[in-house]
């Protein structure tokens, strides 16, 4: 997680041939035939739940070594971050925050198959993804300080803005990734999703637009088992949530999202799809949300402490750790330095959370219109009159 860097965007190339080739590029993994679209009746899983390695399979080879110690010292990183953020509300320093804690293998696992070229579209729940693709944290966690609309540059991150009204990114994402591959460019769009929000429509509008027009994206369902009190079994009657991309005709999977190894291999094959010009790939991945919806809500009014226990059980930490120092990649020294880094981490957010931010009133009126309209501009007039009113005053 280095410093924060700007992207360089290539050069637009709207040529016919570019266009050509957008549409005409094809698959290097094609959908298995004889299961076509649906996803296996299991989720995929490469690790049991202690961390131990069940046999290999063709079609999710593992992931290299180095990006497995890289995803897990991201995850180490990533959870003292949204334990820090949890507290920075109890402090008064964020408004709100939507813990991911539990869903650190998708949060995290999700950004490394990605190319820093490659956009991703985030909801409110995706705080520890976005500082896991290397954005600044103090940046990511503006929108829930409330002071800003959006602490980053979502053109130079290529991150689009944290969405909260549910599953409106599906549809940005698949404009987004439409417009890439009609430019020539081999961009892969992520959009995240909830459980929940797939019963949204327009969730299904994206995803249809998407598969009708090849458009790559990468839909990445994150069942953590709740839309806020909601459960599952209340949102849907299909077997797999994996089952709403059929519908649409695009190829869908279901992962063990809390098998770190796993949610990286098949997310490798969905966005390896979705690049090669097949449309979009469904991804569906089962974990658990440990904390509230946010801070300002009372899980345990609708879910027992024994389902919470059952899943700290498969804590995906855990499981990569176990199996990578079985693997001798981590040891003793390797876990205790990368404790240290995320440790450091959080101090800086801390320290960098704690001064009090200072922004201007008339900024507000920045960003809302590339030409502000004529009664912006006379509000804007207003507003700066009575600041210097109130200045005045004050000085006499
Ligand atoms: C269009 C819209 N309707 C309702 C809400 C209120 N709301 C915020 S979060 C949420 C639950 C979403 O659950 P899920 O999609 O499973 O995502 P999770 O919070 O579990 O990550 C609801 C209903 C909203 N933000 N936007
Ligand atoms: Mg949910």
């Amino acid at each position: 997680m280095g410093p924060p860097h700007v992207q360089e965007v290539p050069a637009v190339t709207t040529t016919p041939q570019a266009v050509r080739r957008a549409s005409t590029r094809r698959s290097t993994t094609p959908p298995d035939p004889a299961r076509g679209l649906l996803p296996a009746a299991e989720p995929v899983r490469l690790l049991d739940p202690a961390g131990t390695p069940l046999p290999a399979r063709a079609d999710y080879p593992e992931p290299p070594t180095e990006a497995l110690a890289e995803l897990y010292r991201r995850m180490v990183i990533g959870r003292r971050f949204d334990v820090q953020a949890t507290a920075l509300t109890k402090q008064g320093r964020l408004a709100v925050y939507p813990s991911s804690r539990g869903q650190e293998a998708c949060q995290v696992g999700a950004m490394l198959a990605l190319r820093d070229t490659d956009w991703v579209f985030p909801t409110y729940r995706e705080s520890m993804a976005l500082v896991s693709r290397g954005l600044d944290p103090v940046e990511v966690l503006t929108l829930l300080r409330g002071d800003w609309h959006c602490g980053y540059d979502p053109a130079a991150r290529r991150t689009a803005p944290q969405c909260t009204p549910l599953a409106t990114q599906c549809v940005h994402a698949a404009g987004l990734a439409y417009g890439e591959a009609y430019q020539g460019r081999d961009t892969v769009a992520l959009a995240f999703i909830g459980d929940g929000a797939t019963s949204e429509g327009d969730f299904h509008e994206g995803i249809n637009f998407a598969a009708v027009f090849k458009a790559p994206v990468v839909y990445f369902v994150q069942n953590n088992r709740y839309a806020i009190s909601v459960p599952l079994s209340r949102q849907t009657a299909a077997p797999s949530l994996a089952y709403k991309g059929v519908g649409y005709g695009v190829a869908s999977e279901q992962v063990d999202g809390n098998d770190p190894v796993a949610v990286l291999a098949v997310l490798n094959r969905a966005v390896a799809h979705a690049r090669a010009g097949n449309g979009p790939f469904l991804v569906e991945a089962h974990t658990y949300r440990m904390e509230p919806h946010t801070n300002a809500d009372d899980a345990t009014r609708y879910r027992d402490g024994a389902e919470v226990d059952a899943w700290r059980d498969r804590d995906p930490i855990a499981r990569l750790e176990t199996y990578l120092r079985e693997r001798g990649v981590l040891d003793e020294a390797v876990v205790a330095a990368v404790a240290a880094e995320a440790e450091e981490y959080a101090a800086d957010l801390r320290a960098r959370m704690n001064a009090q931010p200072t922004v201007d009133p008339l900024s507000l009126f920045d960003h809302v219109y590339a030409e502000p309209t004529p009664q912006l501009v006379e509000q804007r007039e207003q507003v700066r009159a009575e600041l210097a009113a109130a200045e005045q005053e004050g000085d006499a």
